[in-house]
């Protein structure tokens, strides 16, 4: 799956990933930003990896964002090979708790970033957000629709507050 014009690539290593990643990509959607989507592996296919972080930059790609669980090398094995910033989603399909591949994410050596997210759903939606927040630097028309989403996300958060402030005084 690929946009016309893909700003950012959105990589998994098994497409057992898909079901939370898709959250990514539907973030990505609603703020207009192209995407490609790709399965790769680390682990299984990193020759294919390794070429796909050498040629993203090249490609025109501006952020690149891994999800991947267990001994989740992905991101890791992105950034070995790409100056574009890489957001990186643990997944929790090893361990339940996904803390084998959040700390498999998090933990990279000095000299190759990762911007590890939260767990799971909440990473996969947090790195498309974080990847509009990095291309709006260069982008007043993103920033825009970033500053709707946030006034949005508090209204919602002001409502519930307001529906349960009803419920108390009852
Ligand atoms: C990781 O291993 C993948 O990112 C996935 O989260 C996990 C399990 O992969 P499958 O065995 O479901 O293909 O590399």
């Amino acid at each position: 799956m690929a946009s016309k014009n893909p700003l950012v690539g959105v990589l998994m290593g098994s497409d057992s990933d898909w079901q939370v990643m898709e959250r990514c990509v539907n973030q990505l959607k609603d703020f207009g930003i192209g995407c490609e989507v790709r399965v790769l592996s680390a682990h299984r296919t990193p020759d294919e990896v390794h070429e796909y972080a050498s040629s993203a930059r090249r490609r025109g790609l501006k952020v690149l964002i891994a999800g991947a669980g267990m001994s989740a090398a992905l991101a890791g094995v992105l950034a070995s090979k790409t100056t574009l910033p890489v957001i990186g989603v643990p997944m929790a399909s090893g361990m339940p708790s996904g803390l084998d591949a959040a700390l498999s994410t998090m933990q990279m050596p000095p000299g190759v970033p990762v911007a590890c997210m939260a767990i799971g759903p909440a990473g996969a939606t947090n790195a498309a957000i974080l990847a509009a927040q990095i291309l709006a630097l260069a982008d007043a028309t993103l920033a825009g629709r970033l500053e709707k989403f946030k006034a949005a996300q508090a209204k919602k958060v002001l409502e519930k507050d307001a529906e349960l402030q009803k419920k108390l005084s009852r």
